[in-house]
């Protein structure tokens, strides 16, 4: 029997592309997809979608009884710029949506849960180049903070609960489908909008900052991959590393250069650019690719060249 899926936050980045692919899957009525507003109409009228606020404990629970919900995808957050600017609102809205599911899976209400964290759990002090699974993580950011202390009650709800929780630490994401919202590594999705709609684009981080990235079909295989692994073989509960490729927008603005030699990029960096510069530039996942055989697929070349290609037809069309 297929399982019955609810997708909390269905209208961001990822939440957008993630259920299309696990509709493929599991099929398009097992699949709910759940925002606080309508804001995505192809995605609303793609199949079952409800009105869901990820603070409302209540609201999760009768969804996830109405619609036989076993497995939760977490993606609503406030992300990293966002949160510097609503720093309160990103803790509750973070921490409470996270405490909401591991509740429902603590109860016996659903039995699987997937939790994204992110890059932002390590700080100035983490080592920068290769970061390890296990190391020194003293976020500075908003967002760092509830992704840190959400990885340590994952891992507590796993082990004094037995509650299935599964989680990845997700680069920067690159797509063309949905914008990012209020991330430090929006810049490149944005330089690629800008390439097709400009032919110029201004970066808010300097040209030489150094950050681990990844094209969203490699992050929606591997977020797939892991809730389809078997449960004895993960032996991180709290949250994995995740790579594929390091970039300065510099390497970027070279690679779209390549295909568009007229492209123009400068610089002006903003607060964005001490986030970034607390973040490590490149990082070791080789945990992640013992246990579930996660590799990825696409390198800056081959990113760039799937995101312009679409995006010529999204404009250009
Ligand atoms: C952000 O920039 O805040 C996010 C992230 C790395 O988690 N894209």
């Amino acid at each position: 029997m297929s399982s019955k899926i609810l997708i909390i936050g269905a209208c961001g980045q990822i939440g957008t592309e993630l259920t299309t692919k696990l509709r493929e899957l599991h099929g398009v009525d097992n699949v709910i997809a759940s925002d606080i507003n309508t804001r995505k109409l192809e995605l609303v009228n793609s199949g079952p979608f409800v009105i869901l606020d990820a603070k409302n404990f209540n609201a999760i629970k009768d969804c996830c009884i109405n619609h036989n919900i076993d497995t939760i995808y977490l993606m609503a957050a406030l992300l990293s710029a966002t949160g510097e600017k609503y720093p309160m609102e990103a803790w509750d809205l973070n921490m409470n949506s996270l405490f909401h599911v591991l509740n429902l899976a603590k109860s016996g209400q659903i039995k699987k849960v997937f939790w994204p964290s992110s890059i932002a759990v390590f700080g100035p002090t983490t080592p920068r180049e290769n970061t390890p699974q296990h190391t020194i993580c003293e976020p500075t950011t908003v967002y760092g903070i509830t992704k840190q202390v959400g990885e340590r009650w994952c891992q507590y709800y796993h082990d004094k609960y037995g509650v299935d929780v599964r989680s990845i630490r997700y680069p920067g994401i690159i797509s063309h489908k949905a914008m990012p919202g209020g991330g430090t590594t929006d810049y490149a999705v944005e330089i690629y909008h800008e390439a097709i709609k400009e032919g110029k684009y201004e970066s808010f981080l300097s040209e030489d900052t150094n950050l681990p990235m990844m094209f969203m079909d490699d992050a929606i295989n591997a977020t797939t991959q892991i809730m389809a692994a078997p449960a004895e073989d993960l032996t991180i509960r709290s949250s994995y590393n995740l790579s594929a490729i390091s970039f300065t927008p510099e390497e970027i603005a070279d690679s779209i250069k390549a295909e568009m030699p007229e492209f123009k990029m400068t610089y002006k960096p903003d607060f964005r650019q001490a986030i970034a510069d607390s973040w490590p530039s490149s990082i070791d996942d080789s945990v992640a690719r013992k246990d579930w055989n996660w590799s990825h697929d696409f390198d800056l070349k081959k990113m760039t060249s799937e995101m312009l290609t679409q995006l010529k037809k999204k404009y250009q069309s």
